[in-house]
């Protein structure tokens, strides 16, 4: 070997293992940063409802645990959004079961929805929703797949119009999709102004209480005209939404209704309200397709 090269070789030794080790020394604290900084960003995003609807708040929960499994970690996540008992679920249950697992919930029982839904849709249907709820807009899909004829109707849901999200989402899976504005709820509804009466509604759900379920504000209003005009209500939810536990009624921010309102206009902004079971004629979840208090008896007796 010529002088030059061992030289070049023992450098290359030299440097070799001294590198690694710093490499892996600066690799830790660097792993570590990238690590809390995605953690944080998934906290920020669900507070500041850039991550909506409660399956994908759960969800992205579960992903941010298993970023940062500790207890100061989950805190932050519980109370990044206090009203939404599916992420209280998994974050209950991630201690003890695999994360693979847990995330195959939300499909399994998806399929298991999609495929009871299907039996309530009927050809010429026409069906109102409000909001967006990725429970629904599943079921929807999946039965416009397996070719039932039907259309929606759905609610523009301000103040951040999570309606639009839906309408593009049905109307992508080639769904006939009308638009109404909230106020217009009443209307769509019912047969006027040459609008066909809508033959059923299909509402998400945030939580599932014993005596009803949470959803997003308007839901009470459109249950309550729909008993009137005696359209059925179908809840669509995951049975992981259910807990015994007081929710608290989520209120945000105001901007949100009115940015840079004049100082003396005081200004409320709920987000849900409560939907009480006198008004729901099933719950579709992968339970199957059961009447409300049905559904309670069965669901509480599960882990
Ligand atoms: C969303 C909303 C949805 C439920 C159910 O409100 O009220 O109907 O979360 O959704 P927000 P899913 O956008 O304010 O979170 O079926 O997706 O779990």
């Amino acid at each position: 070997m010529t002088k030059s090269k061992s030289k070049k070789n023992s450098k290359k030794r030299g440097k070799g293992p001294k590198n690694s080790k710093k490499s892996q020394k600066s690799s830790k604290p660097e792993k570590t940063k990238k690590t809390n900084k995605k953690f944080n960003k998934i906290v920020k995003d669900i507070k500041n409802i850039k991550i909506q609807g409660a399956r994908n708040v759960a969800k992205a929960a579960l992903n941010a645990y298993f970023l940062k499994k500790t207890k100061s970690a989950k805190k932050k996540l519980l109370s990044s959004r206090p009203t939404e008992p599916m992420m209280q679920k998994v974050l209950q249950k991630a201690d003890k079961t695999p994360k693979k697992e847990l995330l195959a919930h939300f499909d399994i029982a998806q399929e298991e929805i999609n495929k009871h839904a299907l039996k309530i849709i009927k050809n010429g249907d026409i069906i109102f929703t409000h909001c967006h709820s990725t429970n629904v807009s599943n079921a929807l899909i999946h039965a416009k797949k397996q070719g039932k004829k039907f259309q929606v109707y759905n609610t523009e849901t301000r103040p951040l119009y999570q309606g639009r999200k839906t309408a593009k989402e049905l109307r992508k899976a080639g769904i006939k999709v009308t638009m109404f504005a909230d106020s217009a709820l009443g209307v769509a509804l019912s047969k006027e102004q040459g609008t066909k009466k809508a033959d059923k509604v299909f509402l998400g759900a945030d939580a599932l209480l014993k005596k009803g379920v949470i959803n997003k504000i308007g839901s009470e209003v459109i249950a309550q005209i729909a008993k009137n005009n005696k359209i059925p209500v179908h809840i669509v939810a995951d049975s992981w939404k259910f807990t015994k536990k007081d929710i608290p009624m989520e209120q945000r921010k105001l901007n949100e209704i009115w940015d840079r309102a004049p100082k003396n206009i005081k200004i409320k902004n709920p987000a849900f309200e409560f939907v009480p079971k006198k008004y729901i004629k099933t719950i579709i979840s992968e339970l199957g397709n059961l009447k409300y208090s049905d559904f309670v008896k069965k669901v509480s007796k599960k882990k």
